[in-house]
């Protein structure tokens, strides 16, 4: 390629990306009442910077090629800040690490646009082959917190065995979103830790931890389910006991795997959680979804669960590098009662989704619970049905 053609070229990337990032968003009017969708994902590996994936430079690439792949953009965390709304999104390479990266909007619906330079995190002494999926908690202690998942080849892994490893709950804080101190991992009693999440307040002066623990990295064993337990230190978290308030039930959306989403955010009537479930098909694990509702003083203590999903993947949501998957760890709670759900779509692009706190707190404690037999569910539906046959003929 000559000069000329060159810069023809990186004009028109830079062009056709500014458009991309700039495009606006349209809520899809169709909706079942509790939330709804928007058209376009509001984050996608082409929305990442050109300057992370091309080198400009001629003399080094005449071709105006791809050096460095970003694969995909998903399961991001998601706060308020400064009246912005940020993501820290789990970016990929082509090479299959994921880091985080700052992505910025005003409205949190569109023009999401990443900061010049991905984070930088800090290793621990056991540097860490993966990081993904950051919970953003701002904690009352004036910490910003950044917990994810931080993976590590099992060192008991048999030569051969190139695939075991081991998931922990990694702990970073910042102030700024650019500078962050790494602290220790949280230390607890399960060989593996993933979906970790920091409650925002201090528990009788300690730190609460919602955790999953697991026996195996993708087995649960005899461990799964949401966890709980407290620590006195976040520089050394330690969890000595946990108790698992919700569970993983048979035959239900959260039959294999459950973990919680991002911090619960705070209501009039108890903490809103948003989880993920998980249930194995002759396809594949299929995730989704769910929401309940925690006590007040005892965010510990579940006191509304609706049966069901809450959200499932839908037409091109369904397909990606992990199809089937919808995976939430953030969601923001504006001042005006607004809801902005961030979630990832099949482990390749992030979307949002939009409601209320009233709606979901309608959803959540009218919804009936999970009938789990056929039988119950019927009489479920035969209660609304009559009750809507009657105000029919009213
Ligand atoms: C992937 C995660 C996935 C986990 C369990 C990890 O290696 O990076 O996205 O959740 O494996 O399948
Ligand atoms: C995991 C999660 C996500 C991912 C999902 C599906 O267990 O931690 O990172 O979206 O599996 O691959």
């Amino acid at each position: 390629m000559n000069k000329k053609d060159f810069q023809r070229k990186l004009k028109k990337l830079v062009t056709d990306h500014r458009k991309l990032i700039t495009q606006k968003n349209v809520r899809i009017q169709k909706t079942n009442g509790v939330f709804y969708r928007y058209k376009f994902p509001v984050v996608t590996a082409e929305h990442t910077p050109l300057s992370w994936r091309y080198d400009f430079d001629y003399k080094t690439n005449p071709y105006l090629m791809e050096r460095l792949g970003v694969n995909c953009t998903f399961n991001s965390g998601a706060i308020l800040y400064k009246g912005k709304i940020l993501l820290a999104v789990r970016v990929e390479g082509n090479d299959r690490k994921s880091f985080f990266a700052i992505a910025e909007s005003k409205n949190g619906i569109d023009n999401f646009k990443f900061w010049d330079y991905p984070i930088v995190m800090p290793e621990t002494e056991n540097p860490d082959t993966n990081v993904y999926d950051m919970r953003l908690i701002n904690h009352e202690d004036g910490w910003i917190y950044g917990l994810f998942c931080t993976e590590r080849k099992d060192p008991n892994a048999a030569p051969s065995d190139t695939s075991s490893a081991i998931a922990q709950c990694g702990i970073a804080r910042t102030k700024d979103f650019v500078k962050w101190e790494r602290l220790p991992d949280l230390k607890s009693k399960s060989p593996q830790q993933r979906n970790v999440v920091l409650h925002p307040e201090f528990i009788n002066g300690m730190y609460a931890f919602y955790t999953r623990p697991q026996d195996g990295f993708i087995e649960a064993g005899s461990g799964g389910g949401i966890g709980w337990g407290l620590s006195d230190s976040i520089e050394n978290a330690e969890i000595e006991s946990e108790t698992i308030i919700d569970d993983r039930v048979y035959h239900t959306i959260k039959e294999v795997k459950n973990g919680l989403g991002p911090a619960p955010i705070k209501t009039k009537k108890g903490w809103l959680q948003l989880a993920h479930g998980v249930r194995n098909t002759a396809a594949g694990l299929r995730y989704v979804l769910y929401l309940f509702l925690t006590d007040l003083a005892e965010p510990n203590e579940v006191i509304a669960a609706p049966g069901g999903y809450f959200l499932s993947p839908l037409d091109e949501e369904r397909v990606g590098d992990v199809s089937n998957v919808v995976f939430s760890n953030g969601w923001v709670k504006k001042d005006n009662g607004q809801v902005l759900i961030y979630y990832g779509s099949s482990d390749t692009r992030m979307h949002v989704a939009e409601s209320t706190i009233d709606k979901l707190l309608d959803y959540v404690l009218n919804t009936p619970e999970d009938g789990l037999r056929s039988a119950a569910c019927v009489e479920q539906r035969i209660k609304l049905i009559k009750n809507n046959l009657r105000v029919l003929k009213k």
